[in-house]
This record gives structure tokens, C-alpha cells and sequence, in this order.
């Protein structure tokens, strides 16, 4: 700790490890396009100079504070070589902005604006490079990569998943994917963290599905329905200037109007799961068999542990993410109240998540021949659906979901943060098997720690739970188990940091603060509702029962659960 000068003004520091964090929360913006205050440092892109007295121009994000330093932030010499570094960056950068999924979000518009950069000394690169769009959810484009290398320390810091690389040398470096292989063949578990930090359109979520709901949108031969998950109801504002707020209502007024048939919750099929999972759960503590249980809504962590963990896969859970339970739900049964062919129907979800477009496409997820999911959208193509329908968003009437799956329960909801799962969990076993009345309100499972670990006691058992997020976290969590140093029975994975609030298909802002107020945004929605354990949801116990003749059986096990494959 110590003080500061930085332009003029004297500033305390304490614990940060560089000057950039040091400015930054004392409001003074420096601006970078390799820095991210959760992954390691590496000086690349040089924007962050800043000059020192007697150590003249330095990164910042790769220099630490030391007390009394003297520092200017944005003198003209600073200036003048953040400019040379953006006119260096623009002219190795394909810069067709129109036509870019980044723009109005890119950090390199923004600071080429930011710096009055008008006009390039030097001659422009453009569209030269194939891009690789061989994956479901991720689109590259490597005549936009500026290098920063951001996605491939985020994939192998925060996923240990280890994708991307850097190839060549010097004027000839490239960033490229394992072995030089499409996406789509290495082991790429489609989570879109690369997206999410991507300061500049090189990586971009697939959106083909877009002009797919179009098509089905018009075809009069096809009933549309939606499913909206709990995560992009905080998020979806964010597109609009409304902020991190409750926009349910409206996004089913929006979907309304641009022409689906039907609209839902995936919040239904979270209670849905919440009841069949804590089920298996309580059936597999009684045999004491394949324990821990690990979840299985995340597909992005189902494809880690199928590819990394193949001695884990009896582990997992066998329920169907909610998304997938509800595509199996209408295109398997509703259909039939509704007396269509599966195939007459076009079942469209609205995910935070780029690795749900390709859970969607698994051949597991089929009925007839059809997917039982067809195409997913993530919030930010949702809010471009709107745009493109000409829906003013902010001035749309609320609306409700639809009959006969309406009602939805608090504890559904919270599947949308990290620890929401096993809380839904814990609420349903505290009221089957202790008879707790009211709410049940669990401590340890919230909050954006990647690891939170506690025991709990039902009746004479003492059940040990885990709840983690990010796959290197995870991995890390997987090691203890197998060494021994840790027994749990149950263990929550979601592989985004913070859960689905920080999935790679969420607006631009996807940092720890966006994530922690969408997070506290979801629990506030959930302490609004009326219903809170999923056993309260009446719609669900209904079609449960009609359906299948109640819930946990051998009819709802062949179309709620599946199975893995290494
Ligand atoms: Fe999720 Fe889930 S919570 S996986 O995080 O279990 O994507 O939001 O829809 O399926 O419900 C995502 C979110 C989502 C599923 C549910
Ligand atoms: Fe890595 Fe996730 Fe990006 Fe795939 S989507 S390359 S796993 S960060």
C-alpha cells in the first residue's frame, strides 16, 4: 500500500498490482485492449502506456505501484503513441464496421473514436482470410484479430479447455485453434468466454438460427414456440439502456408481436428438473451409488467431462437440461394436445448461452426424426430479433406466459446464477423430507465464488455439496474428489463464471460487476414470487400427471433423462 500521483491528484493503493487497476478505481480510464483484471498479464497491445517520472512511458497493466511514483496518464506523449499503437492495430484490422456482430460494442471503434483517429497513414487489410464457422455456437473471423490474445487465456485460465494458440512469429503471428483444426473439431465445449472478451468482432456467436425463426416466423404451415431461460430476463434491458432489470413481462409482449404462437418459461422445466434430479439425488444417497451426483443443465461442462472425465459420465446427473426437457415436452406431448405433427412445430429458445445452440443439435434431443429444440437464440440475437421486427422494447405492455404451463416457481429462476441449481435442490428435499413450510433460504450456494463447498443435515444424514463455476475451477475441484481430499455427494457445475448471468451469449458488458448484478437481480425476482420450492409449481404437478402419470418414473425417465457417450 501507498500513494500515488497520477495526473496532479494523490491517490492510496493497497493491494492492486498494477497501475491500471490503481487508476481505474480511483476513476481515471486508461485504455487497454489485451488487460483483463481476472486473467494473467501480458503487456501486448501497448494502449495502457502511460509516463512515469524517471521511468519514462511504461504499460501500466504491467507495472506495479510503488509509493511516491509520479504518473500521467494522458500526456501528449502518452497521446500521441496510443495513437501510433490504434493506426498500427487499424491497419492490420478489417474495418468493415456495418457488417460487424461487434459494433457499437467493439473496444477498438471505440477507442479509434475516443482518439480522433480519422484518417490511416498506412494501407488497410480487408477480408482476406476464410473465417472458420465450422461450430454451432462460435463464428471466427481472423481478419479482425488484433492479437490481444484475451481469448486464449481465458480458455486456458478460466476453462483449461486451451483452444486457441498462437502460431508463427513476428510479423506472421496468427491466433489459430488446436492443431490448426476448425472449431468445431477440437475440444471446443462451445462456452463462449472467448466471445465474451473479444475486444473486437474476431469472435462472434454463430447466428444463423436468427434467419431460421425468420423462416419458420412465416411459414404459415408452422406453430412457433418459445422458451425464455431465467438468465436473460436480467439481461436483456441491458441491450436497450433499461440496465440489469426484470424485462420477463415485456420480452413475452415482444415475442408476442413479432408472431409466436405460444410463448414459455424454461423456469417450468427448471422446477421440472428440480423434481426429477433431487429425486435421483435421494435415490442414489439411499444406495449409496455413483456419488458424488454432478449436474447436467451445463452442456458446455456435459462436453468437458464426456471429452476430459469419461470415468465421471455414471456421475452425471441423467436428467435433460431444462431446455432440452421442455423441447421434448412439446414436441413429444404438446403436440398432441395441440393434434400437429412434431414436425409442424418450431420450437425456439432464448438462451445467455452460445453451447445451448449446440445441445439443441445433439441426436440424443430428437423426436420423429425432428430436433426437439430447432433453434436457440442468445440474448444478444434476441434484442437483434426485436430490432430487426421494429419493436420498441422499452414501451412494450407486459404480457404472461402461456396456459398450460404458466406457473413458474422462484427456485426455477435462480438456476440462472451460479449455485441456484443446488439451492433449488436443497429447498425441495427441506420441504419433502423435513417438512419445512415457508421459504427456505440457503447461505453458502450464492455469491461468484468459484467454489463453495458445505454440509448440511436431513434427518440422521450429514450430505456434503459443492457448487462450482468455471471449468478450471472445476477441474480443480474434480482432482480433490479423486485424490481423496474431498467427499461431497452432490456437485453444481456451470462452466461460465457466475453461471448462465455470465453465458457467452449475454450483452457485451459481461464482466465480475455485470455478472454480480444480474445475479442479485435474479435472486430479487425469485424473493418477489409467490411460489418458491419447485414441489409448489400445480401446473407442473398437472402435467406431470398427465403426461406421464406423475413425476420419477420409467415414462418420465425415457423423455426427461438421456444418456452419455464418451
Ligand atoms: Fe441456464 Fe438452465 S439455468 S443452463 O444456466 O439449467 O443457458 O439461464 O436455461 O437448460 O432453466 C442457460 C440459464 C438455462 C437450462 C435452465
Ligand atoms: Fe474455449 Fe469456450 Fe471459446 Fe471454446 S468457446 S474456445 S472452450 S473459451
Amino acid at each position: 500500500s501507498g500513494k500515488i500521483t497520477i495526473n496532479g491528484q494523490l491517490i492510496d493503493f493497497t493491494d492492486e498490482k498494477n497501475i491500471l487497476a490503481v487508476a481505474r478505481n480511483a476513476g481515471i480510464d486508461i485504455p487497454t485492449l489485451c488487460y483483463h483484471p481476472e486473467l494473467s498479464v501480458v503487456g501486448a497491445c501497448r494502449l495502457c502506456v502511460v509516463e512515469i517520472e524517471r521511468m519514462g512511458v511504461q504499460a501500466s497493466c504491467s507495472t506495479a505501484p510503488i509509493d511516491g511514483m509520479v504518473v500521467f496518464t494522458n500526456s501528449g506523449r502518452v497521446n500521441r503513441v496510443r495513437k501510433m499503437v490504434l493506426e498500427l492495430l487499424l491497419a492490420n484490422h478489417d474495418r468493415e464496421c456495418t457488417t460487424c456482430d461487434a459494433s457499437g460494442a467493439c473496444k477498438l471503434q471505440k477507442y479509434a473514436n475516443d482518439y480522433g483517429i480519422k484518417r490511416l497513414r498506412f494501407p488497410s487489410r480487408s477480408q482476406c482470410e476464410a473465417l472458420d464457422n465450422s461450430s454451432l455456437s462460435i463464428v471466427r473471423d481472423p481478419n479482425k484479430c488484433i492479437l490481444c490474445g484475451l481469448c486464449v487465456r481465458i480458455c486456458k485460465e478460466k476453462q483449461g479447455v486451451g483452444v486457441w494458440d498462437f502460431k508463427n512469429r513476428g510479423s506472421r503471428t496468427e491466433i489459430v485453434a488446436a492443431m490448426d483444426q476448425p472449431l468445431a473439431e477440437s475440444a471446443c465445449i462451445n462456452c463462449g468466454q472467448c466471445i465474451a472478451v473479444c475486444p473486437c468482432g474476431a469472435l462472434s456467436s454463430n447466428s444463423t438460427a436468427i434467419d431460421e425463426v425468420w423462416a419458420a416466423l412465416r411459414d404459415p404451415k408452422k406453430t412457433v414456440v418459445c422458451q425464455i431461460a431465467p438468465a436473460p430476463r436480467a439481461a436483456l434491458g441491458e441491450e436497450f439502456g433499461l440496465g440489469s432489470v426484470d424485462v420477463t413481462a415485456k420480452l413475452v409482449a415482444g415475442l408476442r408481436k413479432v408472431g409466436f404462437d405460444k410463448v414459455f418459461d424454461t423456469v417450468f422445466t427448471a422446477d421440472m428438473t428440480t423434481i426429477e434430479e433431487s429425486n435421483e439425488f435421494l435415490g442414489r444417497v439411499t444406495e449409496g451409488k455413483n456419488l458424488p451426483l454432478f449436474t447436467s443443465c451445463c452442456p458446455g461442462w456435459v462436453k468437458y467431462a464426456e471429452q476430459f472425465h469419461p470415468e465421471l459420465l455414471n456421475n452425471v446427473s441423467t436428467c435433460r437440461s431444462p431446455q432440452q426437457m421442455f423441447g421434448s415436452v412439446l414436441k413429444k406431448k404438446y403436440t398432441q394436445d395441440l393434434g400437429i405433427k412434431a414436425e409442424d412445430m418450431f420450437v425456439v429458445s432464448i438462451m445467455p448461452c452460445t453451447a445451448k445452440k449446440y445441445e439443441a443439435k445433439r441426436p440424443e434431443f430428437m423426436t420423429d426424426g425432428v430436433y426437439d429444440v430447432d433453434a436457440v437464440l442468445t440474448t444478444v440475437e434476441a434484442a437483434r430479433l426485436f430490432r430487426e421486427a421494429g419493436i420498441i422494447f422499452d414501451s412494450l405492455e407486459d404480457s404472461a406466459f402461456d396456459q398450460p404451463m404458466e406457473q413458474a416457481t422462484g427456485s426455477g429462476v435462480i438456476f440462472g446464477a451460479t449455485g441456484g441449481v443446488m439451492e433449488s435442490v436443497i429447498r425441495y428435499v427441506a420441504g419433502k423430507l423435513l417438512n419445512a413450510q415457508g421459504r427456505v433460504d440457503v447461505e453458502f450456494t450464492r455469491g461468484m465464488d468459484d467454489t463453495k463447498i458445505a454440509s448440511l443435515s436431513v434427518n440422521d444424514i450429514k450430505l456434503s455439496l459443492a457448487v462450482v463455476n468455471g471449468l478450471a475451477a472445476t477441474e480443480a475441484l474434480i482432482q480433490k474428489i479423486q485424490s481423496g481430499e474431498l467427499d461431497v455427494h452432490a456437485v453444481e457445475v456451470m462452466a461460465c463464471p457466475g453461471g448462465c448471468v455470465g453465458g457467452g451469449g449475454q450483452p457485451c458488458q459481461n464482466d465480475s460487476k455485470a455478472r454480480q448484478t444480474r445475479a442479485t437481480e435474479i435472486y430479487n425476482i425469485d424473493s418477489k414470487m409467490v411460489l418458491h420450492k419447485a414441489q409448489d409449481n400445480e401446473d407442473l404437478d398437472k402435467i406431470f400427471n398427465k403426461y406421464w402419470g406423475g413425476c420419477c418414473n420409467h415414462e418420465t425417465h425415457h423423455d426427461l433423462h438421456t444418456h452419455y457417450h464418451p
